[in-house]
Parts: C-alpha cells; structure tokens; sequence
C-alpha cells in the first residue's frame, strides 16, 4: 500500500477519498485554488497545497503543476477524484513518466472508450450488445440518411466525442433528417471540435441501468447495477441500487457484459458501464445495449457501498498499489436497497438555476450517510459544481430505503442559500418513482407537481415573526412582555419580496395572539415547545436579520429593520430607544455632547446583528442611560437629548 497520495480533486469526492486512505493509514496530500483555501478537504488531509486562482483551466486541471506538488510532498500516487483530470489520457500518460502512479485505469484503456463509435465497434467485437445503428467512418450526409432508412425511424443522431446530451437530435421522419444531421453537426463542432457523428435505434421509453465493475489489468469483477433513471436535462437526480424490477436473469446477462466489456480493454480500477435499456415492456435480457463506458469512480459510486459493503476507494487504493481484487464475483454480497439524492445549492423554480452562498447553517439527521464537502460556515462559490451533499439511505427493502430518504431529506437543514431539497423530498413521494416505475421522462413529465411553489402557511409566518422579536427563547419569551412598552409589538417581514406585518399581542408568559393579513394564530408555549394554532415549532435558524423555517420549501423571512423608520416617530425626537431586545455594544457619546441628525450614538446587537442607532435630529445628549455590555428591553431608553429650543 502507499505511504502517502496526492488528491487532484476537491469539495466531496476529495473527503471522500481522504477518509478512506486515512482508515488505511495512507498520508494524504490536499490541493486546493484560493478559493478553497479554507475547505473542508484542505482541513482534512495531512497537508495541502495551493495550487492557484479559483478558475479550473488555473488550478485543478493544471496537471503539470498537480505532477510537481506530488513529487515535492513524496506522494507515490495520485487520486483523480470524479470530473477535471479523471478521464484524460495524457495526464495519466504526464503522472506515469514522472514516475507516479494514477490511481485509475490506464491511458489506452480511457482512449478506447473516449469516442462513441469506436468504444462502439470495439464493444460489438468482445460480445457486448450495443444499439442498433450506425457506428462506422463514413460520414457523407447521403450515406448517414441511407444507415437511418436501414436502421428505421425514429433514429438519434448522436456526436461520437458526446456527453451530456450536447450533439444528439432525435429524427422521427426522412424529410427531417438533413436538417437535424447539420444542426447535430454544429452543435457537436463547437462543443467538442470534432463533428462526426453515429446513428442509433431511437429507443423508446429508455432507461439507463450501468454497472460498476472493477478490474486489476488482467480479471475484471462486477458489483451489480445502479439505476440512475430518474435525470433532469441529463443530470442525474436520485440513483438507486438495484435497479426496481431487475431479474436475476438480466443482471447476470448485464453482468456478464460488463465484465467483457472491461476485459476487452484491459481495465484496471473503478469504472461504469452505461447501458441504454428499453423498458416499454418491462425489464428483458434481451433489451439492454452498451451506450458508454465512464473510466472513473461515479459520484453515485455511494449506492453500491451500500448495498455490497465494499469501500470502492479502498479497492482502487489496492488495485493501484498491485494488490489483486480484492473479491472474486461470487463473493460479492448484494444486501437491500440504497438511494442516493443529490442536494445542490439550486434555484429550483428558477429552472433549476446554480446558486451560491454561505452555508449559514448546515444539519443533517441520523440515520442517513451523508457525503459533503462543505461544512456549516462555508461558501458555495459560482466557480464550481454547487452540490452541497449527497445523501445516502440503505434499508432491507426499496420502501424501507426510500422511505428513509424521504425522511432524512424532510429533516436536513440548509440556511444560507436556496436548494433542491423539497424538490428532492417531493420526488421521493412521486407515486410512480415509489412504485419503481422510473423512466429517463418521469421528472419531465411531472415537473409542475415536483416544483409547485408553496405559500408558507400562517402558523409558519406566525412563528417567523415571533422568531423575529426574539420572544421564541430567552428571557423575553419567559417573561412575556410584562417589562416592556407597548404590549402590541409590529414585525415586518419580508418573504419573497412582499413585506408582511404582523402584530404579536402578548397575554402571558408563553402565550401570544399573532395577527397576520387579517388572521390570528395563537402561539403557546408548553414543556416540549412553541405550538403555532396548535402545530409544533418548526426547527429553524436566524442568521442576522434572516431567519429560514426549516419546513417544505425551507422558507425564508427577512426582518426589515424598525430602525430604518424609527426616527420617524420617536416622541419629539428626545429619547432613543432600543427598538427591539439586546446587548448594547457600544455608545459613542456622553452627556453634554453635541450631536447632529444622523450621527451614530449607539449599536445595539439584537439577533445576531448589529443595529446602529442615530439621533433624530440636531441636539445635545442630556443623559446616556445605558451602558456597552447592558442587556437591555424593547423600548429602553438608551439616550436622551436635550429638549428641542427650537
Ligand atoms: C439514447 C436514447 C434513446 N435512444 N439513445 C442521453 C445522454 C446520452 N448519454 C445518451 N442518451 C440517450 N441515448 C438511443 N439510441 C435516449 C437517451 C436519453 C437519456 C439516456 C439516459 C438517461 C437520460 C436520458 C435522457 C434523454 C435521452
């Protein structure tokens, strides 16, 4: 085993990767572009290394640079990770010459199955089944209309260099077929400077089953499918292991194919196996045909830990080190089922638009694996993939497994930027994926219930704005009000861009009437907590004015500040009052000092920010009656001026 590897990688696959050459005593070496500086994976590893500005092209796909960072830490190897420099063959060709190994498969082994329509041709000769079509050098327009008439409509034009669904144009009819092949070309051109491109059997209904095989150079084993069907504009979305209605007939037959396919090019570590399999009439060994082979460990690799036991890092780390597998196929358990859901920081409604922000709070429940990159505290910066986490759940059963996931995404908690969570929550309640009836269509089809966009219910808003006060905990919410003028207290909030008020009238300790837009919810507080019209408190979490209900849609509610109105209507303008409960920071003047309108007398710390408070007016301080490190009410006076000569 090695003493020491370098991880070429960051956010979650880079922790992933570390914690399991920790447990096997192996040092590991972090890289990290300055705006990582503070990540996780850096915290993580034994030492760590910047290699540049935040841009990919400047730091994580500088292979030279990667190279030279091994080589001065003494690593004896290099870890890829998923995405940047996994899949290319002269990185791994660069790591070799300088005498390091690449924990991955081998520079021709990536080669053969870089291009669809070789990586096609090669498959068709070991035995593997592949689409039907056309997958040969000839790449005159007339003779790729002649293939499709051959190969019969509906066809998909596919680019041999593809990925992503970039390059592919589904043609139902003859007449169409020019005009999809040029704009197929085009878009494959720009994308991938290479405009060739193959035919295929257009298959209906498709769903995409892969299998994770693993090889040593010479033998090659299988750990069964993942079914990774439920995508979004060919992102995945939540995976699965096994996939729902699998027989062991076809998993033998993929099984085997995957095997072949791997042995045919010599494979050595973690790859997948894709296949495209027409399921309009169930699952059939007959139905299932080789798309494309990922010649790295998948970000969905998760699932199939779960459901076999076996750590796929350790087994690269071995395999790489010249250990054999570490199994032969007949020992390789296959227990219950695991899901996988992906949770970003995404603007679901928004169509499902990147996000950023600062992760001002960051949970997650028992009972799930939960594989992260990021911490409470950090940045999802717009420099790289927003995922947050994956979420991971096994159980006995697909119902147990699945109804796991619902559970752990119900509970997770996210503060600091939207996310997909509801969306992911909502998917794993959609009948037909509960039934196990997915599809590569089903997200699609049923995006509108899958995203509706729900209205915070009173008794959320209620709790929001008695969060706001700072009555839900402390001294305020045991005592009621009783200390404090007046007994009605007004909130704004701001949700979604609409400002709410609402009053909290407060009848005792621990009992309050919210009004809200013409509505009362009563709010009343027992051992176990705050009801809200008799519905438990939400969990949630305030981070300066902001406040995020950690409930459906997670929502969020900002406090507008008081004090951007509270000069308005301070009596004559001679006292300044604490506008809401606090700490007094700081106060900058003293008595007989003259101020002016709008300077700066106070800050009062409420709710984990900072209000500044100004005078009203021109005037002179007659009194300061507070002092920094006071705790103070709602409507303390803090200052008071001189009385107005004019
Ligand atoms: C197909 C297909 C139907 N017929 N090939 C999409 C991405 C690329 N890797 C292959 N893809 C497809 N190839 C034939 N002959 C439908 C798709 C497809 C798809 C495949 C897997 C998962 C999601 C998908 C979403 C749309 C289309």
């Amino acid at each position: 085993m090695f003493d020491k590897i370098l991880i070429a990688n960051r956010g979650e696959i880079a922790c992933r990767i570390i914690e399991t050459a920790r447990s096997l005593g192996v040092a590991t070496v972090a890289v990290y572009s300055e705006a990582d500086a503070r990540a996780k994976h850096v915290a993580l590893a034994d030492e760590a290394f910047l290699i540049g500005p935040p841009q990919p092209a400047e730091s994580y796909l500088k292979g030279q640079t990667l190279i030279e960072v091994a080589l001065e830490a003494g690593a004896q190897a290099i870890h890829p990770g998923y995405g940047f420099l996994s899949e290319n063959p002269d990185f791994v060709e660069a790591v070799e010459a300088a005498g390091l190994i690449f924990i991955g498969p081998s520079a021709p082994a990536i080669r053969a199955m870089g291009l669809k329509d070789a990586a096609k041709r090669l498959m068709e000769a070991a035995g593997v089944p592949v689409v039907p079509g056309y997958h040969g050098d000839n790449q005159d327009p007339e003779h790729l209309a002649g293939a499709a008439e051959a190969i019969g409509y509906p066809v998909l034009i596919k680019a041999v260099a593809g990925g992503g669904g970039k390059g592919m144009r589904k043609v139902v009819a003859p007449q169409d077929f020019a005009a999809a092949l040029d704009s197929a070309r085009g878009e494959a051109r720009t994308a991938f400077g290479n405009d060739a491109v193959l035919i295929e059997k257009y298959v209906e209904k498709p769903r995409h089953i892969e299998v994770q095989v693993f090889g040593d150079g010479h033998e090659a084993v299988h750990l069964y499918e993942r079914d990774c069907s439920l995508q979004r504009r060919h992102q995945k979305v939540i995976e699965e292991a096994p996939a729902p209605g699998m027989t062991e007939e076809m998993r033998a037959a993929m099984g085997e194919a995957a095997v072949r396919a791997a042995k045919a090019i010599g494979y050595k570590g973690a790859g997948t196996i894709e296949f495209i399999i027409d399921a309009s009439d169930g699952l059939r060994p007959d139905r299932f045909w080789f798309m494309e082979m990922n010649t790295r460990l998948q970000v969905e690799h998760p699932v199939t830990e779960a459901v076999t036991g076996i750590d796929l890092v350790e087994w690269q780390l071995r395999v790489a080190a010249g250990e054999p597998l570490p199994m032969g196929q007949a020992q390789i358990p296959l227990k219950g089922h695991a899901f996988e859901a992906r949770l970003y920081a995404e603007d679901v409604p928004k169509g499902f638009l990147p996000a950023t922000g600062t992760l001002s709070h960051l949970v997650f429940p028992d009972g799930a694996r939960i594989d992260s990159g990021v911490r409470a505290g950090d940045t999802i910066s717009p420099f790289y993939d927003p995922m947050i986490a994956k979420v991971i759940t096994h159980g006995p059963t697909r119902e147990i497994a699945l109804a796991r996931m619902t559970r752990a995404l119900e509970r997770s908690e996210v503060a600091g930027s939207v996310t997909n969570l509801a969306f992911l929550a909502a998917l794993t309640r959609h009948q037909g994926f509960a039934a196990g009836d997915v599809d590569t269509g089903l997200i699609e089809r049923d995006l509108d219930g899958l995203i509706s966009a729900e209205v915070p219910a009173p008794h959320l808003v209620a709790q929001a704005a008695l969060a706001a006060a700072g009555l839900m905990e402390g001294p305020a919410a045991l005592t009621g009000f009783t200390l404090w003028a007046p007994l009605d207290r007004r909130v704004s909030l701001a949700h979604e861009g609409e400002e709410m008020v609402a009053t909290i009238r407060v009848r005792a300790p621990g009992a309050a009437v919210i009004g809200i837009e013409g509505m009362e919810i009563v709010a009343e507080r027992d051992a176990s907590g705050w009801r809200f019209d008799g519905a438990k408190a939400v969990p949630m979490a305030r981070a300066g004015a902001r406040i995020t209900l950690f409930s459906g849609a997670a929502p969020v509610f900002d406090l507008v500040d008081p004090l951007d109105r509270a000069g308005a209507d301070v009596g004559g303008g001679n006292l300044i009052e604490a506008p809401m409960p606090g700490l007094v920071k700081a106060v900058f003047v003293a008595a007989g000092e003259a101020v002016e309108a709008g300077q700066r007398l106070a800050i009062l710390e409420a709710m984990k920010m900072e209000h500044t408070l100004v005078a009203a007016r021109d005037g002179v301080v007659a009194e300061v009656l507070a002092a920094a490190g006071d705790q103070v009410e709602a409507g303390a006076a803090l200052v008071r001026l001189e009385e107005d000569e004019a």
